[in-house]
């Protein structure tokens, strides 16, 4: 079998174990870092988030396929880092203050990832402060913000606000998602898009890329 299809089915299994291998033995075979991210890893993830979308596979698939993924990339990493090869965009991402519930918000890190973005993962319970110094820190293009509360999505508009006060607020694109949150509240506190699920997300970020 050919090596890239080789890993993209490994990623399909979340076999974060033969992943390892294949990425190692392709890199063996002199075949490009970016070949193997673009044309095996990044490809996989888009037909995992796909697959994800059209209900074909769930939470626990895409978990796995992620561990996968993070356990390929380790190998690539390094080979993508000498051989120069820039993410497609930087993410600062979080779960707002207050909030705990992360599961949505790493699916989305994961799909971003996938899609080649580098995202900076400030967790949960993060406040509007983390937020802005997490920009200023690594001027992304995005920040994405996860709420699962109807009490806590109020600090979506306290990020957006701070951000302007800071007069940071052109400098990013905002992204808000989680399951009380829509695309007329992403209107109403002044976000740029809202995303339905983790890959819409990576989807529209990507398409918004100046
Ligand atoms: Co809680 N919880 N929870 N909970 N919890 C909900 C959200 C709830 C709807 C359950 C219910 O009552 N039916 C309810 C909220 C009610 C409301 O506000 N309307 C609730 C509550 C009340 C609570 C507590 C207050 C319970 C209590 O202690 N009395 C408490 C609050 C703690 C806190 O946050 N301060 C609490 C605690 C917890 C646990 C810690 C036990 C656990 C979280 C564990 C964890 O995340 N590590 C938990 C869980 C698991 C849930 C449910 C069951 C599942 C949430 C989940 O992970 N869904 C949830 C009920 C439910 O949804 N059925 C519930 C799967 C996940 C993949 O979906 O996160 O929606 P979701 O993400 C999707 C999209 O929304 C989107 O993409 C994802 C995948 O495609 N998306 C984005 C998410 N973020 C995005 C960001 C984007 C774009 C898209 O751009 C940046």
């Amino acid at each position: 079998m050919d090596q890239l299809q080789a890993i993209a089915e490994k990623l399909q299994k979340g076999d974060a174990n033969g992943i390892r291998q294949d990425v190692e033995e392709a890199l063996n075979q002199g075949i490009e870092p970016r070949k193997i991210l673009e044309e095996a890893l990044l490809s996989g993830m888009s037909d995992i988030g796909e697959k994800f979308k059209a209900n074909e596979i769930f939470v626990p698939e895409v978990l796995i396929a992620a561990r996968a993924m993070n356990a390929a990339m380790e190998v690539l990493k390094p080979k993508l880092v000498e051989a120069g090869v820039e993410p497609v965009g930087r993410v600062v991402l979080g779960t707002v203050k207050g909030d705990l519930h992360d599961i949505g918000k790493n699916l989305v890190k994961m799909m971003l990832e996938g899609a080649g973005f580098e995202v900076q993962d400030l967790g949960i319970d993060v406040s509007a402060e983390q937020f802005v110094a997490a920009v200023k820190e690594h001027n992304p293009q995005f920040v994405g913000m996860s709420a699962l509360l109807t009490t806590t999505m109020s600090e979506m508009r306290a990020v957006v606000e701070a951000m302007e006060k800071e007069g940071l607020r052109d400098k990013v694109q905002i992204m808000v998602g989680g399951a009380p949150v829509t695309d007329k509240f992403a209107q109403e506190i002044g976000a740029d898009f809202y995303g339905k699920d983790a890959a819409e997300a990576a989807t529209m970020a990507k398409a918004r890329l100046n």
